[in-house]
């Protein structure tokens, strides 16, 4: 057996230096050590790939991420590992723990995942070996992790029972709800474009601010408007826009937008939850709610019945507001622009998209790296 400190301090040796997950009774010890050294940031995600999301922003903003969850979480995991991670070639470690280990009681939950855990990482490409459980072997496992990372590709280890001995734990205070009224400006005139919305906001943005846009035809369009270094378009991981927005707005001291859809933040709520409670002042969340899949043919969402604004004031963020037409969103993104944040700025929009819609001609590999290198500059 190792000890959770022992754990920490080679990773932390080599860099590693920022932790999510959701936890596993396996990881307990490793979890507990995290969130108890004041040394190291945790952020607690609402599943395991929004965690996943969360360490791919926390890697563009410079960190070097480790992710930690249970084998039954690497199921929700798989979407961001396969479509973000791979195809922008971003790297992570991370560790999944082994419950359903064929030959060893546990649940019958965990069954089918414990046999398929490693076969599992191995089809997604994803380089693996068992957690150390002896302290000396820890440097020679860390070697073998780091020389993958290095090559941009994530690395797991897989955490049997019994790897670590148990560790205390030294948690702060709950964070308490912070109550806030969502602004409401609705006209309930003609609705605006997309195109129309995001005209305004590239007119709004100054140089300085980082933008994530969401999976599908909002990428798609901003970067028909305009591409620029500062700007990365999500091809794959729905849902994941928020995460990776949250994961560099905590690791810079730059102003972040994330650009989300209805569809894809519905599909990802409780990064709402996430948002809120780790509260960066930076983010801005701006969500074009068209009603509908636009990307993939109309298809309704249930975003009608839903009010996202009541919903983030609900979630801690310290600003929500709901607007209508392109005049409202210019005035409350300039105000929020100057105020702390976390803020949600929705905006209904009309279904459909800019005629001879094309795609980002950038790769997914170079984007990541055109925005990381503007992470890594002087904020002006
Ligand atoms: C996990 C996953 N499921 C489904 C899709 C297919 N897909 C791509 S974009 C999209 C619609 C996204 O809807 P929304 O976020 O409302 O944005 P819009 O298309 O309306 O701009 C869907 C379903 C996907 N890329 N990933």
């Amino acid at each position: 057996m190792i000890r959770a400190d022992q754990f920490i301090d080679e990773a932390a040796g080599r860099g590693f230096d920022f932790y999510t997950g959701v936890p596993c009774s396996f990881l307990t010890p490793l979890i507990n050590g995290v969130i108890s050294d004041d040394r190291l940031a945790y952020v607690g995600a609402a599943s395991e790939g929004e965690a996943v999301a969360i360490a791919a922003g926390a890697w563009l903003a410079g960190k070097k991420p480790i992710v930690m969850f249970q084998n039954s979480g690497l199921g929700n995991a798989v979407n961001p590992l396969t479509s973000l991670n791979a195809p922008f070639h971003i790297p992570s470690l991370l560790i999944a723990t082994w419950r359903g280990e064929p030959g060893r009681p546990d649940e019958p939950q965990h069954e089918v995942m414990g046999q398929i855990t490693h076969d599992l990482l191995s089809l997604m490409g994803i380089a693996h070996a068992p957690l150390p459980n002896r302290a000396d072997t820890l440097p020679a496992a860390f070697e073998k992790a780091d020389a993958v990372i290095a090559r941009d590709a994530c690395y797991a280890f897989v955490m049997a029972d019994g790897s670590m001995e148990t560790t205390g734990l030294k948690a702060g205070p709950a964070r308490a709800h912070r109550s806030v009224e969502a602004v409401r400006a609705l006209k309930g005139g003609v609705l605006p474009t997309r195109a129309e919305i995001l005209e305004r906001f590239l007119a709004l943005t100054g140089e300085d601010r980082a933008v994530i846009a969401t999976t599908g035809k909002s990428g798609r369009e901003l970067f028909m408007l305009k591409d620029r270094p500062q700007q990365l378009y999500l091809v794959g991981s729905m849902g994941g826009a928020a995460g990776v927005g949250l994961g560099v707005a905590l690791n810079t001291g730059r102003p972040v937008a994330v650009l989300d859809g209805d569809g894809a933040a519905l599909m990802k709520l409780g990064t709402l939850a996430t948002i809120g409670a780790q509260a960066p002042t930076n983010l801005i969340h701006i969500l074009l709610d068209n009603g509908v899949h636009d990307s993939t043919g109309g298809q309704p969402t249930v975003s009608a019945a839903i009010d996202f604004a009541a919903i983030a004031a609900a979630c801690s963020y310290r600003n929500a507001a709901t607007c209508d037409s392109v005049e409202d969103f210019a005035e409350l993104f300039e105000s929020l622009s100057g105020k702390d944040g976390p803020s949600l700025l929705h905006v209904r929009i009309a279904p459909g998209s800019l005629p001879k819609l094309i795609r980002p001609t950038v790769k997914p590999r170079d984007v990541a790296r055109r925005f990381r290198a503007f992470l890594a500059g002087a904020a002006p």
